[in-house]
């Protein structure tokens, strides 16, 4: 055989043991190989990085032992790369426009005081996090675990924002648009739409992050929180919001952010489904933050397993543990007490008794008896986006 006929004989081959592997759409454990870079980004410690521009940055697992995630290790996701470098807090303004009885145009200040400051402790998970789960590769960052955080925000509640500007009659979507700007004309700016039906009490413009400012790269000086959604439409860095009656064919609408609108089936590489829908509330999920994958632990000694649950507003009701591959399971010790928003932080107390490697599973349950699946259970899909697979860190006990 010809050194060429070979290689294109193991190509084919290759690619037919690939096909029958990859043609039914499969999902694993998402990568956990990634160190954090030394890349500087205002504001933020060393995260694992994925672009400078724009800025791409995942919290490592190690952010997920504190019910709270620091401003300065909070994950980092924005789709334009033309980010404003200066925003005067003095001379900033947000404007409400359209389908509206008074149109305004507030400054912070204005906001801050003439509203009511309200709090809420919620995750913002993005839609896309664990993409690295799914085989083949979905379009997309391929994120490992790290593309969510959970912090305390501070603002306004957007209904108190609107009942100013007064809905008209016919408003049916509030469109929220960001101040980043697309570098090539292809892209449309970062754009999201929100049905009136969709609006509650718990929707808020945050201006605050854990106490402070918001940090820049999440969205100084305000940004959209909706508790309980995919952090796809907390739109960062609002420069207006318009109220309309019909419904734009906006790219990050129609296009990303979208999974199969039925949820009995899942899809596969060479089957997508259509029609489909926005990804909106979260799923029950689970991460253990300690020990981390590869860790070497004694023998005989105490170790803590710790992590955190959450799930889109409904309530974590219980984190289990296993120890022996899934065989049995048993009741972590929860701390909760920032909402039902928020993360849930659990520990485990484990004391290993073989030698050699094991598997450390965790798997959260939520008031409604949700519970994640197995990795391999979680359906593809072909944005990669929900992916809730039941936790498993590897460690070795020496
Ligand atoms: N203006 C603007 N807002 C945005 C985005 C964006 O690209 N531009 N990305 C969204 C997506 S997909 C995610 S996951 C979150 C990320 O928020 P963070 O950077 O504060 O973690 O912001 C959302 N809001
Ligand atoms: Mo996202």
């Amino acid at each position: 055989m010809k050194r060429r006929d070979f290689f294109k004989t193991s190509l084919v081959a290759s690619a037919a043991v690939l096909g029958t592997n990859l043609a039914a759409g499969q999902t694993t454990q998402p990568r956990d190989d990634r160190q954090v870079s030394a890349m500087a980004f205002p504001e933020k410690r060393p995260l694992i990085t994925y672009s400078d521009r724009p800025p791409l940055l995942e919290s490592p697992r190690s952010t997920f032992t504190k019910g709270i995630t620091p401003n300065d290790e909070f994950f980092v996701r924005w789709h334009l790369p033309d980010i404003p470098t200066h925003i005067d807090p003095d001379a900033y303004t947000i404007k409400i426009d359209g389908l509206v009885k008074n149109e305004l145009t507030l400054s912070l200040k204005e906001l801050k005081t003439q509203f009511e400051q309200v709090e809420v402790t919620a995750v913002l998970q993005c839609g896309g996090n664990s993409r690295s789960a799914f085989h083949p590769v979905a379009g997309g960052i391929q994120w490992g675990s790290g593309a969510m955080g959970c912090a305390k925000w501070k603002g306004v509640r957007l209904s108190d924002v609107l009942n100013r500007a007064g809905l008209s009659k016919d408003a049916k979507f509030i469109g929220f648009n960001g101040k980043d700007n697309a570098a090539y004309y292809e892209t449309p700016n970062f754009v999201r739409e929100l049905e009136v039906e969709e609006l509650n009490d718990h929707v808020i413009l945050a201006y605050e992050m854990n106490g402070e400012d918001l940090p820049y790269l999440n969205g100084y000086p305000l940004r959209l929180v909706i508790p309980g959604y995919y952090s796809d439409s907390w739109v960062k860095m609002l420069s207006n919001i318009t109220v309309t009656n019909k419904y734009k064919s906006l790219f990050f609408m129609d296009v990303a952010y979208r999974i199969p609108d039925n949820e009995t089936e899942s899809e596969s590489p060479d089957k997508h489904f259509k029609p489909t829908k926005p990804i909106t509330f979260m799923n029950v999920k689970s991460i253990i933050g300690y020990p981390e994958n590869n860790m070497k632990i004694y023998h005989n000694s105490h170790i803590v397993i710790r992590g955190v649950a959450f799930d889109d507003g409904h309530g974590i009701s219980k984190v289990l543990v296993s120890t022996d591959e899934g065989k049995t399971w048993n009741e972590a010790i929860l701390k909760q007490g920032n909402g039902r928003y928020a993360f849930t932080e659990f520990r485990y107390a484990y004391k290993p008794t073989e030698y050699g490697k094991v598997k450390l599973m965790a798997k959260a349950v939520n008031r409604l008896g949700d519970e994640q699946p197995l990795a391999k259970d979680v359906g593809w899909n072909h944005g990669g986006y929900k992916f809730n697979g039941i936790d498993v860190v590897t460690v070795e006990v020496v």
